[in-house]
């Protein structure tokens, strides 16, 4: 942990300010507010910063009203970003497409006006599941519009979890494409959109963009080609309150049922353009690159609006960053002069793996200032990163949050001053962030001492509440430790008062930089005809951070073999989709339980990873850790 990479001085000077600001972010949030809270425009402005009264429901910039598709686009408009590019969105495979900002405003309007021509109203629920087109900007810009609550679902799930979204959520319109290219194969989401339907509670529209031009069933009534129903014009944007929803954004908990998470109009916008600014201090004429994908919250936040609301020109790309070829990131970066990157460590430690000579192949100079986001990042990818990727010039932002905290959370920053860096920590929080970590007492542990880190002050990016379930938001967030944000990992902060993210201390797992429930990916298996009883878990994996390992026992009636398992994957994959699929499925007659029935994973987990079990006392069938062993030998 000492080894710590002095930054250039002319950030050095600057990390003053950083303590200043931190400083006055936590005792004159009032003041504080009151001036970055203007980084958005108010139709009208708030009349109160905080109101604090319904702890822990926190609402922000009270009585203001405001519009984030008026705040990325028509603000824009009105001065020199009118031509500005905003997207420069590069496909799988074929030449990029251009849109500026004006150009974006006039089909934001086009589809606002297509929903509402629809009988779309403020208020509604809509789902949005789409390949990384345009078209899918522009359709949670619509929505934020017209004030229709939009729920944006990764194409990477699968039916069921696409129908459990649209139930939850109560959308009763979809906006979905044909397809979606991923690796020069098509994804026939429409297909899988009509599937979800049939298993939902039902629909009334769904608006499909044409883009891989493949064959689907339109159902008349309900389902009409985007072309046919956007219209040019002008669409007034609706007057938000600043606590009206903005968006709902599923994510894994540790129960079966993934949590809507809730976030306001008002509140995180600011939070994600200051962040955006505070962290890496982008430049008007930078570029912009955050290689993630729209249905995550660093989509959501990072790709499509803080980069919006800042003016900015951004590189949006469809595909794999590994497609057709291992060059294809350093490609990008090289044919559109990508300034300031933003990727995960996996994503690096996948590139990493390819070797040097794919980077040392292209002109990366562009480059000046390289993000990271989604897991801990390993000393060796920060070192890869640093040196063979940005040349030893460029900073590492290391950005730690979540989707419940709308924006960046602990993060060097660039505008206020970079502190210098180590590889692996996060450094310090943004301002507005109270962190601090305790023990499982509530007690403050020590430099150096690992606990469980929270927040303890409300800022404007935290969520509104679970969708549906503000007992859930209470139980998950706010009651560990009582009235103070817990966030679900473990960390250290060192001498130094540097933050160290060690990683979930739930049964979350970060499988490729993606949220998986365990008890998700259990739920899926036990669901089926075969399976009695699933334990999932995750399996430390240098690449992807975690792979799924799944152990199950059958019902009577039911034997093992290769081509059951090979079955079992692949409902999973239509189901869940394709990254809850476990790596590895093992057949057993017993699971590990408690005498209270409860399935121990972590004894499955050790004994799988062969380290040792820890308490066992608790343990009702002792065979079962044999015959866990056992297949363990097999496998290795
Ligand atoms: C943005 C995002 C959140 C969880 C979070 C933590 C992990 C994210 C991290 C990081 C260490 C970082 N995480 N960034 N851990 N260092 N820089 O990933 O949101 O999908 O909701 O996941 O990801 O475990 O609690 P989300």
């Amino acid at each position: 942990m000492k080894d710590t990479l002095p930054m250039d001085e002319k950030y050095k000077v600057h990390m003053s300010k950083y303590f200043e600001e931190y400083e006055r972010s936590l005792k004159d949030v009032n003041g504080f507010w009151n001036e970055n809270g203007r980084i958005i425009d108010w139709f009208k402005p708030f009349d109160k910063v905080l109101d604090d009264s319904k702890k822990p429901f926190y609402r922000w910039f009270i009585n203001g009203k405001t519009n984030l598709s008026y705040n990325c686009l028509d603000r824009h408009i009105q001065n020199e970003k009118r031509n500005k590019v905003a997207f420069i969105w590069v496909p799988e495979k074929g030449e990029e497409k251009v849109v500026t900002y004006f150009g974006l405003y006039r089909r934001v309007n086009a589809f606002a006006r297509g929903l509402l021509n629809l009988g779309v109203k403020k208020g509604d629920k809509i789902t949005i599941y789409m390949p990384m087109i345009l078209e899918a900007p522009i359709a949670m810009l619509a929505c934020a519009r017209i004030g229709a609550v939009f729920n944006v679902v990764f194409s990477g799930f699968g039916e069921q979890a696409l129908a459990e979204r649209i139930n939850n959520s109560n959308s009763k319109t979809i906006i979905t494409a044909d397809g979606g290219y991923r690796k020069g194969n098509i994804i026939q989401l429409k297909n899988i959109v009509d599937k979800a339907i049939d298993l939902s509670n039902g629909v009334d529209n769904v608006i499909v963009v044409k883009n891989t031009h493949t064959e689907i069933d339109m159902e008349p009534d309900r389902d009409y080609y985007y072309d046919d129903i956007i219209e040019d014009g002008y669409v007034e944007p609706e007057q938000m309150d600043s606590n009206d929803p903005l968006f709902i954004l599923y994510t894994s908990g540790t129960t079966g049922k993934p949590k809507g998470i809730l976030h306001a109009n008002g509140g995180y916008p600011v939070w994600i353009a200051n962040t955006l600014k505070w962290a890496f201090n982008p430049k008007d004429e930078d570029r912009w690159w955050c290689a993630a994908d729209i249905g995550w919250i660093t989509g959501h936040s990072y790709i499509v609006f803080a980069p919006l609301l800042l003016g900015l020109t951004s590189v949006m790309y469809e595909g794999a960053i590994d497609y057709p070829k291992p060059d294809r990131m350093w490609e990008i970066i090289e044919r559109y002069g990508v300034n300031l990157l933003y990727t995960s460590p996996t994503a690096i430690r996948l590139l990493m793996k390819y070797g040097e000579k794919y980077p040392l192949s292209h002109d990366l100079s562009s480059l000046k200032t390289l993000g990271t986001v989604g897991e801990p990042i390993n000393p060796a990818a920060w070192h890869w990163y640093y040196e063979v990727i940005g040349k030893s010039r460029c900073p590492i932002i290391d950005t730690y949050w979540q989707t419940e905290t709308g924006g960046f959370t602990i993060s060097p920053s660039a505008r206020l001053g970079l502190p210098d860096l180590k590889p692996g920590s996060a450094t310090f929080p943004m301002p507005g962030i109270d962190a601090e970590i305790l023990d499982e007492n509530g007690k403050n542990v020590k430099p150096g001492e690992k606990g469980y880190i929270v927040i303890k002050k409300p800022w404007p990016g935290l969520m509104l509440t679970v969708n549906n379930d503000d007992k859930r938001y209470i139980d998950t967030y706010f009651s560990k430790f009582k009235g103070k944000y817990f966030m679900g990992d473990y960390a250290i902060q060192d001498d130094d008062g540097y933050y160290w993210l060690l990683g979930r201390s739930d049964e979350v797992l970060k499988v490729s930089g993606h949220r998986i429930g365990t008890i998700e990916v259990e739920d899926g298996l036990v669901s089926m005809k075969e399976i009695a009883e699933a334990a999932v878990f995750g399996k430390p994996d240098t690449v992807k951070g975690d792979t799924i390992v799944a152990f199950a026992t059958l019902k009577d009636g039911y034997e093992k073999s290769p081509e059951l398992i090979e079955n079992i994957k692949k409902r999973i994959r239509n189901n869940l989709g394709p990254i809850m699929v476990p790596e590895e499925i093992h057949i057993v007659s017993t699971v590990p339980k408690t005498r209270s029935g409860k399935i121990m994973r972590r004894v499955i987990k050790a004994v799988y990873l062969d380290q040792l079990p820890g308490d066992i006392s608790t343990l009702e069938n002792e065979a079962s850790v044999e015959e866990i062993k056992r297949a363990v030998d097999i496998i290795k």
